[in-house]
């Protein structure tokens, strides 16, 4: 497995403004998949891959990152993933568009799944929902 990300994310979001409310919308298709992909996410962060359940490229993150797709933070992420795992205590949400846009969905603390095919590869930005 490629790891593609450090967890040291925290520094440069924390000045990032928050604007809106958490959602309802979850991101998941169903509540759990299979556990044997899964073990490269650390305790306490949120975990993103490229494949499904929880293969391919992993991205890790404590806060979060305004836009996968710059040159900051992880690279291959960008509309590219399609599982999860929620290891902090917060709920997180997921944005198509960069700098926490355009709304996808969310995952409460402890929620690992495939994501929903329709927000599936779509992600651009994630962060603790504000
Ligand atoms: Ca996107």
């Amino acid at each position: 497995m490629t790891v593609l990300a450090g967890a040291a994310f925290a520094a440069s979001l924390v000045a990032l403004p928050a604007s809106a409310a958490a959602p309802a919308s979850p991101m998941g298709e169903q509540a759990e998949v299979g556990a044997a992909a899964w073990s490269a996410c650390p305790a306490a962060r949120m975990c993103i891959w490229t494949g499904l359940d929880g293969n391919g490229g992993i991205g890790i993150f404590q806060l979060g990152d305004g836009d996968l797709g710059d040159s900051s933070g992880p690279r291959g992420l960008n509309n590219a993933t399609e599982s999860g795992w929620n290891r902090t205590g917060q709920t997180w949400c997921f944005y198509d568009g960069t700098s926490y846009s355009s709304l996808l969905g969310t995952m409460a603390p402890g929620e690992r799944y495939n994501w929903h095919p329709t927000k599936r590869n779509k992600v651009t930005s994630l962060r603790v929902c504000p």
